[in-house]
């Protein structure tokens, strides 16, 4: 059984004369990263991920621009979340069909729980119903 996303509010120090820093502690991520990917210029036209995973789970923040992540759930459960905040992230969790659009200037960063394998994705959607 899989928890559903949610959305995590990483510390932030500063203010809106020097800048900001936020900081992902062990105590707001709900695993140990074993990778950190991101992904940039994709074009505002092209959606991305159409998957999931058998046994990784990630947190997504947009550290530039805005991102629209709809997810759903293998019981229906379907939500949309707009990041567009570099001190927000959305815990996806395992068994979680994605979908993500970008605006031009998105810069997408995954913390991950696991290192990368072909073999955890599940590309195929009536797969991922079954
Ligand atoms: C996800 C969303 C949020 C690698 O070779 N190594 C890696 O560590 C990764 C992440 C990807 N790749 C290769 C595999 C594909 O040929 O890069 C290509 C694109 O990866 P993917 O299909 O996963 O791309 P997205 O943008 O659909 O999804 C990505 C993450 O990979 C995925 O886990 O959940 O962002």
């Amino acid at each position: 059984m899989s928890s559903s996303p949610y959305l995590i509010h990483f510390k932030s120090i500063g203010k809106s004369d020097i800048g900001y820093i936020s900081i992902a502690e062990k105590e707001t991520l709900p695993f140990v990263p074993q990778r950190i990917y991101w992904t940039y210029y994709t074009p505002e036209d092209v959606k991305r991920g159409f998957h999931s995973h058998h046994q990784l789970e990630q947190v997504l923040v947009a550290v530039a621009g805005k991102i629209i992540v709809t997810t759903e759930m293998k019981n229906g459960d379907k939500q949309e979340f707009i990041l567009d905040s570099p001190k927000t992230g959305l815990f996806i969790p395992k068994n979680c069909w994605r979908m993500m659009q970008y605006s031009h200037n998105a810069v997408q960063m995954c913390i991950a729980s696991q290192t990368y394998d072909e073999a955890d994705y599940i590309r195929d959607y009536q797969e991922f119903l079954k």
